[in-house]
């Protein structure tokens, strides 16, 4: 019996938003449409195996195909990113993040990343989550013009003397400087970590610098431009198990059975597996490079239509609007204007930002999903003419001082942008452009 004749309720939710990616356009930066070939390992009976353990090592019997699996996904990372250990079990990046520190520092020691409100993420020490109150956080900045601020992470490291120092974001727009901070982290002793979730895809097809000869550990999720099933990889560099011999033991120890995990999610190591096999392709590697050529049209032809944003420009996949110059906090609006002309994008706080993480004043953006349909930078002048035609349409809003009064104005503003005929128009015309890009596990 299918899905659709035994669950119908469940089948017309994932139909309705096979529809909504069919006839939008898919930015939000850390997503993509992954390929019907990881959508079949990632829906195969491997899910119904437990096995928590390593291969040969296990604490439940029948693990013989499991074993083989989950070693092929560390050859094909070992390959793909050229590093001697990887372990593929991590759920996702927040516990691959949480099994590092494990690994590396004791409860109270000193860690420093990128501040979260600077593009940094959650779990490199940000005030809300436990990395902060496990272990005390010395968040860096980024300077006004968008680069991380390398004196002042210098300056701090020689202050705070840190266990761990983190490079990686979720909203930065440039290229990460490896180099410098590793030179920083080794001159106090510090384990160099570099999470490369957004950039891993484009780290493999050689469109962004690697950071293999100057981390210490590597992490990265697997399913932003690596294309992969939702999921995480750790990695120990050469560099890494010279400073640490014992390293490798302690980073699987740290995931299981020390840290927040149990038995691994086959299904997804087997799909990750798949997703490397594809990474390691040639084609992949043009892949990686036209994701880049499209964010820095796109970038271009967002500012030739009057739009700011961070930095004036991006290296990588992705940009961040900057919506200021217009008022604060007004990121919700223009997600929820482009929303309903079907491009998905979210805010997000920008540098400096003067409003909340809740109500930020940007807006982030990228290529991945658009060039994994085959966009080129032809069809980004199109999309970033309709961007900045929305843009315009909710300059004149702005978010109410009194938080009482901001829901009741939100609904206001949705109401007319829902009614706006420019938003009607382009949305019009994004469903018969996204007719011309089929999404590949989308029939
Ligand atoms: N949520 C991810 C992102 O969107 O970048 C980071 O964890």
């Amino acid at each position: 019996m299918s899905l659709k004749q035994s669950d119908p309720k469940i089948y017309e939710i994932i139909e309705a938003e096979k529809q909504r990616k069919r006839e939008g356009l898919e930015m939000i930066p850390s997503e993509n449409h992954t390929s019907p070939q990881v959508l079949e390992a990632l829906g195969s009976i491997l899910t119904d195996k437990y096995s928590e353990g390593y291969p040969g090592r296990r604490y439940y019997g029948g693990n013989q195909f499991i074993d083989e699996a989950e070693r092929l996904t560390i050859a094909r990372t070992k390959e793909a990113f050229g590093v001697p250990y990887a372990n593929v079990q991590p759920y996702s990046g927040s516990p691959a993040n949480f099994a590092v520190y494990l690994a590396t520092c004791n409860v109270g020691d000193t860690i420093m990343g990128q501040n979260l409100p600077d593009g940094g993420h959650l779990t490199h020490g940000w005030k809300a989550n436990i990395s902060s109150k496990l272990y005390k956080s010395v968040p860096y900045h980024v300077k006004k013009d968008g680069y991380i601020d390398i004196k002042e992470v210098e300056a701090l490291a020689n202050e705070h003397k840190p266990k761990l120092i983190w490079c990686g974001a979720t909203a930065y727009v440039r290229e990460f400087p490896f180099e410098e901070l590793s030179k920083i982290a080794d001159g106090v002793g510090a384990f160099f970590v570099a999470d490369i979730a957004h950039i891993a895809g484009l780290i493999i097809a050689g469109a962004h610098k690697s950071p293999v000869n100057f981390a210490h550990i590597i992490t990265t999720t697997t399913h932003k431009t690596l294309r992969g099933p939702r999921g995480a990889i750790i990695m120990i560099t050469e560099k890494g198990l010279a400073k640490d011999p014992e390293l490798a033991e302690k980073m699987d120890k740290a995931v299981f059975p020390g840290g927040v995990q149990g038995g691994p999610h086959n299904h997804q190591t087997a799909a990750i597996a798949v997703a490397l096999g594809e990474a390691l392709k040639p084609e992949f590697k043009e892949y990686g490079k036209q994701i880049v050529k499209n964010a820095k049209a796109l970038a271009e032809e967002l500012m030739k239509g009057g739009v700011k944003l961070v930095s004036n420009g991006t290296d990588n996949h992705m940009m961040l609007i900057d919506l200021t110059p217009y008022g604060k906090g007004l990121g919700v609006f223009l997600q929820d204007a482009l929303d309903l002309a079907s491009m998905t994008v979210n805010k997000n706080t920008i540098p400096g930002d003067p409003s909340s993480p809740f109500y930020p004043s940007g807006v982030r953006l990228g290529t991945p999903a658009i060039t994994t349909r085959g966009m080129k930078e032809e069809e980004m002048k199109i999309i970033a003419t309709w961007i900045a035609q929305v843009a315009n349409e909710i300059k004149n809003y702005r978010l109410p001082e009194n938080k009482e009064e901001i829901k009741p104005y939100l609904k206001k503003f949705r109401e007319e942008m829902t009614e706006n005929q420019t938003i009607k128009e382009i949305k019009q015309e994004v469903l018969e452009f996204s007719k011309r890009f089929p999404i590949p596990g989308i029939s």
